[in-house]
């Protein structure tokens, strides 16, 4: 291995930051990619890149203070990670979620940096959100939350210097609310925010665009690999947010049988495929457990998430022909990879952040399972993201079907461009080794062309 590959490795290993682990398993995956482009271009040893990417440009930390509905103040860390600017202004989700800390939002934001360069669009790579959980707490609370980050965040975001979206926890109501307090301090109707709702500068099909876009790349990567269509094949999908509805929705648009989802509890398997609006009138209109579905859908199964053993989670115990891990990272372990190729699957589409762990990754390749990694295969969101700034700084709306087209085009795109890099560097087939360095070279370029 090159020396400066083994070196980038060995400050991980003497890294003792629990919360930094996420990071480095990250960051190990690219590094050990992009050997290949490193060895082949001496430019890259030259210019320190490599040094360069393994740390974020700025990170900001502040605390938010907020008053809930019985008068008593509540105190959280807010965070953005602006992680490299190299392509464009800053871009990536929030997350509001209990378990966000800086190591998470770190890996987050590297990822965003390498996906944001494989859309080819001009956007660099951001992350940032709050350990704020938003289970259970009422609308009014969730706007006074809101506003309070915001009350700090505004001082760092702008239209062309970072702008931030959703991600786990944060949707169009939380967009909105961060977008009103944003208004109010500055005074300015600026596109400094993307996932808005569309009756202030939201893109149509921003909400649908991710889970879309998941179905379009996997549908590029099965036919580049010459394997049978999505049509009439049974497919499983995990979690039950915006990713997951919005790739099962595709998926049953398309012909395919969607069997499953889950949500942090527990799991749905539906034999006879999934009814999608009890999931959206459940997770979206009533914020509630998937739990309910069984009572409406009597056959269909509910597995509690602690009935599960070994590792493994039951969403990857059912035969499918095709897996979308749509939920959160490390969702995906090696004994639920085997159970997969047990069970005859052909294919794994990352919707969520690096759901699948390193040892699943690494099985399902040497068994030639099609793979589709997240930083290629759940850019959709990003994608139309980038489409909404470009709508709001020319003051345009766009079709439905004119955001559709440039995403499903965006997808195929980076598929195909992934396919060919892979093949270039001696890895044909692996998606995973074409997506870091197709993604790494585009930022790399750019950091070279700029100077240091
Ligand atoms: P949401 O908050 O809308 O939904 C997350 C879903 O995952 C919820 O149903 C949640 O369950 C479930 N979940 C969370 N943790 C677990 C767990 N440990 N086991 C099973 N289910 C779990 O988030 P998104 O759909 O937006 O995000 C999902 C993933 O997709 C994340 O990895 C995110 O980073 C990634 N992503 C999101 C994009 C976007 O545009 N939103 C774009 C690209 C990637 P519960 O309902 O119980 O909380
Ligand atoms: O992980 C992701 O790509 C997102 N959460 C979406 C980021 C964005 O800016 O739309």
């Amino acid at each position: 291995m090159l020396d400066i590959i083994e070196n980038e490795l060995d400050k991980f290993t003497h890294s003792n930051c629990a919360d930094d682990m996420i990071f480095f398993q990250a960051m190990r995956e690219v590094i050990v990619s992009i050997a290949p482009l490193l060895e082949s271009d001496v430019r890259y040893k030259r210019f320190a890149i490599l040094d360069r990417l393994t740390i974020p440009e700025r990170i900001i930390k502040f605390k938010v203070t907020w008053m809930d509905d019985n008068q008593n103040i509540q105190v959280n860390t807010g965070y953005r990670v602006q992680y490299n600017n190299s392509l464009g202004p800053y871009k990536g989700g929030l997350r509001f979620h209990p378990t966000v800390n800086e190591g998470i939002l770190k890996f987050l934001g590297f990822e965003q940096v390498f996906k944001n360069a494989l859309t080819g669009l001009p956007i660099g790579g951001a992350k940032g959100g709050s350990d704020f959980d938003p289970k259970g707490k009422s609308d009014f609370e969730i706007m006074k939350f809101c506003s309070a980050f915001m009350s700090e965040l505004h001082k760092y975001i702008g239209p062309r210097i970072d702008v931030p979206a959703g991600d786990i926890g944060v949707g169009a109501r939380e967009i909105g609310y961060l977008f009103g307090e944003y208004k109010k301090i500055t005074s300015s109707y600026d596109g400094v925010l993307t996932g808005k709702p569309f009756i202030f500068g939201g893109s149509l099909m921003r909400p649908e665009a991710t889970g879309y876009g998941v179905v379009y790349f996997t549908q590029a990567m099965l036919e580049l690999e010459k394997k049978e269509p999505l049509q009439g094949k049974i497919c499983t999908v995990s979690g039950a947010g915006n990713v997951a509805i919005y790739t099962i929705e595709k998926l049953q648009m398309i012909g395919a049988v969607v069997v499953s989802c889950s949500d942090s509890e527990g799991t749905i398997y539906d034999c006879r495929g999934i009814d999608l609006k009890l999931i959206k009138e459940i997770k979206f209109a009533k914020r509630g457990s998937l739990k309910e579905y069984v009572d409406v859908h009597i056959e269909a199964k509910y597995i509690p998430v602690a009935s599960y053993p070994d590792g493994g989670h039951a969403v990857w115990n059912i035969p499918c022909y095709a897996a979308f891990p749509c939920a959160t990272q490390n969702e995906l372990t090696k004994v639920d990879a085997q159970n997969l190729i047990n069970n005859g699957c052909i294919s794994v589409s990352e919707g969520a952040n690096m759901p699948s762990t390193p040892e699943a990754a690494e099985l399902l390749l040497s068994q030639k399972i099609c793979f589709a990694p997240a930083k290629a295969c759940n850019a959709g969101g990003v994608s139309v993201s980038e489409f909404e700034m470009s709508q709001n700084a020319s003051m345009q709306k766009w079709s439905f079907e004119q955001v559709d087209q440039k995403l499903k085009e965006t997808m195929q795109q980076i598929c195909k461009r992934v396919a060919l890099t892979a093949r270039d560097y001696g890895v044909e087939g692996n998606y995973i080794d074409g997506a870091n360095i197709a993604g790494f070279k585009r930022v790399a370029d750019a950091m070279i062309a700029e100077g240091i």
